[in-house]
């Protein structure tokens, strides 16, 4: 809680281009939720240097990710949506959080694994800590929820486990949050290989829908998928390609699964995969519009960036400082 309010905090990184699961795993949840709490929607940009960047890429990134959370109907003025690099309490928890948390944890986390294993080149300790980082993120706004993807839950429940252990040791300091998954949404897999999630890095363009992708490609992407050769449209393990294309479907019209398997029921493959593609761009389209449209808008833009980096540093301190203080670190003198 924050002045009385609910928090909720959530985050992207800004790498790669964002994807159909983001939109629907994250942020379109996030557009609903941001009436019942007070919300912290941060730009990870320090995350996102746990694997190499190049400069003038993550700064543009960075600019359109800030601005696609308000072209997705974020309202800047209610909603704290800024930068995680300006405001420097989230790497100072960060280091102190560290301290409170053991290598035989993070050595089981399984998007270091997976990252590890796709950066055998680079892997740095700041990818091992990731983890931490995003604790800090969340703990500093004494926040309650957190809604993300199906893939962020191992990070939820460390983030848990270490406030309570910090708790136990220097009494109530940090609010321990709960995950919030979407109903319909949360793992939208990959259209190329239904088992693993649809992820911005994938190498096969095919695999994921991206925001910026046109009508045309939108289309000829689903038509692609992969499905099976059953013939038939039923919301079932053994059908993973036919069950994704149910949830996004589902997810763009805002139907259940039940729903949208009942109206296509007398359907072919090729009919139903029109209907999806069909669908994204109906939930697409707006939003790239709105993002053409602000990106004209440079000054409103920077002004949302300087004002809510100053209430999220705000908010961020008043924890710190309790942090500062339980643990032992001398006052400042004013
Ligand atoms: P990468 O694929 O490079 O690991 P990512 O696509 O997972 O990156 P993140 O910035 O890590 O992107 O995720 C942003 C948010 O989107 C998180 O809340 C995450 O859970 C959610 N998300 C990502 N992919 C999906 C997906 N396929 N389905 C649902 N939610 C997703
Ligand atoms: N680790 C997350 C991004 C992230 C995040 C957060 C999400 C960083 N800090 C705090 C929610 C809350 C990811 O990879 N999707």
């Amino acid at each position: 809680m924050l002045d009385g309010q609910k928090v909720l905090f959530s985050g992207i990184q800004a790498t790669g281009r964002l994807t159909l699961g983001n939109y629907l795993g994250a942020l379109r949840n996030w557009v609903k939720l941001s009436d019942e709490y007070m919300c912290f929607y941060c730009v990870v940009d320090e995350h996102s240097i746990t694997v190499r960047q190049d400069p003038a890429t993550l700064r543009k990134r960075s600019r359109d990710l800030l601005t696609l959370y308000i072209a997705a109907g974020l309202d800047p003025k209610k909603n704290c949506l800024y930068y995680q690099s300006h405001v420097s309490a989230h790497a100072e928890l960060a280091w102190i959080l560290n301290c409170f948390t053991y290598m035989g944890e993070m050595n089981r986390m399984t998007q270091f694994k997976d990252k590890s294993a796709k950066h055998e080149d680079n892997i740095n300790v700041g990818l091992f800590a990731y983890p931490v980082l995003m604790a800090a993120d969340i703990l500093l706004y004494q926040t309650d929820v957190v809604p993300v993807g199906l893939d962020q839950k191992q990070h939820l429940e460390i983030t848990r486990d270490i406030a309570e252990r910090f708790n136990n040791i220097y009494g109530d300091v940090f609010t321990i949050p709960d995950a919030y998954f979407g109903k319909v949404g949360a793992r939208i897999m990959s259209l190329q290989d239904p088992l693993h999630k649809m992820s911005k890095s994938d190498e096969n363009p095919n695999a994921s829908i991206y925001l910026t992708d046109t009508p045309d490609d939108i289309m000829r992407k689903c038509k692609k998928a992969v499905t099976d050769s059953l013939a038939q449209i039923r919301y079932s393990e053994e059908q993973p390609g036919i069950r994704n294309l149910i949830d996004i479907y589902s997810a763009c019209t805002d139907k259940t699964p039940e729903e949208t398997v009942r109206e296509f029921e007398n359907a072919g493959y090729g009919q139903f995969k029109e209907a999806v593609g069909e669908s994204v761009v109906s939930v697409l389209k707006p939003l790239q519009d709105e993002m053409k449209r602000l990106s004209g808008e440079k000054d409103y833009i920077n002004s949302i960036i300087k004002e809510n980096a100053e209430k999220a540093a705000y908010y961020s301190s008043k924890t710190l400082r309790k942090v500062h203080r339980r643990i032992g670190f001398p006052d400042r003198i004013r």
